[in-house]
């Protein structure tokens, strides 16, 4: 299987680390440090060298509680820095946003992927992205970022999340995306419980019935906290099993901070594959 991102295309038959580079000044787990232009080149170049072939480039934090930022400040935070990494870096670039005019404005300076929380749910979204070569994710969330967390409830959340992606890859297959172009995203830690988290990550393989391409982020997120206890920036291990034990459950794209232990873990992996 292959993806095509723009003027790039991925080989999904190997797993792919798609590195983070928060651009917002609130980064829920760098800090935000890589605010400034050549801060976040600096940090995609480091990913890019250990092994990233995806850098996802974020203006506004989705995390929960997190406030939504106006188009303008999206636009200034996002656009120069796709632009830059563009220009100077062989990677696919990949934009977290729900904003249309920061879809358009990134496509033309070289987003190969547009990511989206909200599944080109808002106004405009669809039609930003329609005419491009660009890949887009659909990612199951309920609500806003704000305040997904205020009780979410599922039946059974795979099949809803399953039914969910359907939706989704329907409506854009209606108006014009082709159905190739898609990436599947169940949404961890997105209007999710943990007990949620962990049957939707048990149960992640259903989603394949779609035969389409999965990311999966879980990156420093709650549900490992929540697990083992521990803040953010202890995180890392536990990061690293659960990138490991999507990559089993057949994810192809890992949406990452730390690229280099995530790295090591899949070629561990493949190395034991590979032995006879
Ligand atoms: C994700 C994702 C994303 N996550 C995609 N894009 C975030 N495609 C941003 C917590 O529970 O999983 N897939 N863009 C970050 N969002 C969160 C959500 C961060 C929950 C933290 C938590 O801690």
């Amino acid at each position: 299987m292959q993806l095509k991102c723009g003027q790039r295309v991925l080989d999904l038959s190997r797993p792919h680390v798609m590195g983070i580079v928060n651009v917002t000044p609130d980064s829920f787990s760098d800090g935000g440090q890589y605010n400034s232009l050549d801060a976040a080149l600096k940090r995609a170049e480091s990913m890019v060298q250990l092994g990233a072939t995806l850098i996802d480039i974020g203006g506004e934090s989705t995390r929960p509680g997190a406030d939504e930022v106006s188009e303008q400040v999206e636009l200034d935070r996002v656009v120069p820095v796709v632009e830059k990494i563009a220009k100077n870096l062989d990677v696919v670039i990949s934009v977290d946003t729900s904003t249309p005019a920061v879809m358009c404005e990134s496509l033309k300076v070289g987003a190969g992927l547009i990511n989206d929380v909200r599944s080109l749910s808002r106004e405009g979204a669809i039609e930003a992205v329609k005419d491009s070569l660009a890949a887009v994710c659909l990612m199951h969330m309920q609500g806003e970022p704000r305040t997904m967390q205020n009780a979410p409830h599922y039946e059974n959340v795979t099949n809803e999340v399953e039914d969910f992606l359907r939706h989704q890859i329907e409506r854009c297959v209606e108006q014009g995306i082709q159905r190739e172009r898609l990436v599947l995203d169940p949404g961890f830690g997105f209007a999710k419980n943990l007990e949620h988290n962990l049957s939707l990550f048990k149960h992640m393989q259903q989603l394949h019935s779609f035969k389409l391409p999965l990311l999966v982020g879980v990156s420093r997120k709650s549900m490992i906290g929540q697990v083992l206890n521990k803040t953010t920036d202890q995180r890392l291990i536990g990061s690293v099993a659960l990138a490991l034990m999507a990559f089993e459950r057949g994810a192809q794209i890992l949406r990452v901070h730390d690229v280099e232990a995530t790295m090591d873990a899949l070629k561990l992996f493949n190395a034991v594959q590979a032995a006879v």
